[in-house]
């Protein structure tokens, strides 16, 4: 059956191995496969002979490139709500069990991490990343916000680096989210499979062994700015600090700004500001609740049309401009 290899689960040596393995659809994932993956934990759980989980992507684009948005969008078109509705719900327990897991959890992340590959990366102990790895947290762009826990784990982050990371869905290299905070461990990609083989011989320790220097963050110099803009209180306030910059980074960033849904960024700086004071499992149920309204937004049918369907890249997003948002649209969202 097709959906028992998008995810292959197996035991090597000390180590329980899942493989995400659905390379041409960039290790997106659907429900079968957070099932898959869920199933192979609990398993694993109380399985003497092992010692630590190990996670990666099939192929050498993505670790893991988000969830199967494309699919939540034509149930959404339809009216059904169900699907959208136990998707999140098994996803969101799924980046908590891996928070709680009581064994070493090491993401081995070579490639596109994004999403839903952040949220079963991200809350674990231990996050390998390599030269070839690219993480971000994209779904302003798709008139969405950034779930899978990232209210908790975003402003957990240096100063207001998740706060830039989660607004603008800049992406971010293998090395720079060490820096960040976002992985733990910087591994070329040659020595990944060298690595692979000693954590399932000699377990967790094999990971102070592989690790290689770590070139200088890519953000620092950008730092200051970050966090002077992205601690405004208000998005007509932090653009507006920003335009006050006079650096390529923050022309960049207004233009990365002016491309996502005007609404989206109102609502994630709002949800991302409560994550401060909210436990990850609260975190996860105030995104879960965000799920229901923000994707009945014309926003989310719209931006996964223009970025993941048509691939125009041209959302119309309604309203179009920052300063036509309604406080009270938003506030309602929140119930
Ligand atoms: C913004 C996003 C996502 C995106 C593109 C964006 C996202 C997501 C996918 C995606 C990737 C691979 C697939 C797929 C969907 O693309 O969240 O079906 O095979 O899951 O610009 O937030």
């Amino acid at each position: 059956m097709a959906t028992e290899d998008s995810v292959i689960a197996r035991r090597d040596g000390r180590a329980g191995r899942v493989l995400i393995n659905r390379p041409k659809a960039l290790n997106a994932l659907d429900l079968p496969m957070i099932r898959a993956i869920a199933a192979a934990l609990e398993a694993w759980r109380d399985d003497p002979q092992v010692h630590l989980v190990m996670i990666e992507g099939a192929g050498e684009r993505a670790f893991c490139a988000g969830g199967d948005i494309r699919a939540l969008r034509q149930h959404q078109l339809e009216g059904n709500r169900a699907p959208a509705d136990a998707f999140f719900a098994e996803e969101y327990a799924l980046n908590r069990a891996i928070a709680e897991y009581p064994k070493p959890y090491v993401a081995l992340i070579d490639g596109i991490c994004m999403g839903g590959g952040i949220g079963v990366s991200v809350h674990a102990p231990y996050r390998v990343a390599s030269e070839h790895a690219m993480f971000a947290m994209p779904e302003t762009a798709i008139g969405f916000f950034p779930d899978i826990g990232a209210s908790f784990f975003l402003p957990r982050l240096p100063g207001q680096v998740g706060v830039y990371l989660g607004l603008t869905g800049a992406r971010v290299s293998g090395a720079d989210a060490v820096h960040a905070g976002l992985a733990t461990h910087f591994t070329p990609r040659a020595a990944m499979p060298a690595l692979a083989a000693a954590l399932a011989e000699e377990g967790i320790a094999a990971l102070a062994t592989h690790a290689a220097p770590l070139p200088a963050f890519g953000l620092a110099e950008a730092r200051p700015a970050i966090d002077r803009c992205f601690s405004a209180a208000t998005i007509p306030e932090l653009l507006a600090r920003l335009a006050t910059e006079d650096s390529a980074w923050a022309r960049e960033t207004l233009a990365a700004l002016g491309a996502v849904s005007p609404s989206a960024l109102f609502w994630t700086l709002r949800l991302l500001r409560e994550g401060v004071d909210r436990t990850l499992a609260q975190c996860l149920a105030a995104e879960f609740a965000l799920t229901r309204t923000t994707m009945a937004h014309p926003d989310f049918v719209e931006g996964v049309r223009a970025m993941v369907v048509d691939k125009d890249r041209k959302p119309r997003w309604s309203p179009a401009r920052v300063e036509d948002v309604q406080a009270a649209t938003i506030a309602a969202l929140f119930g």
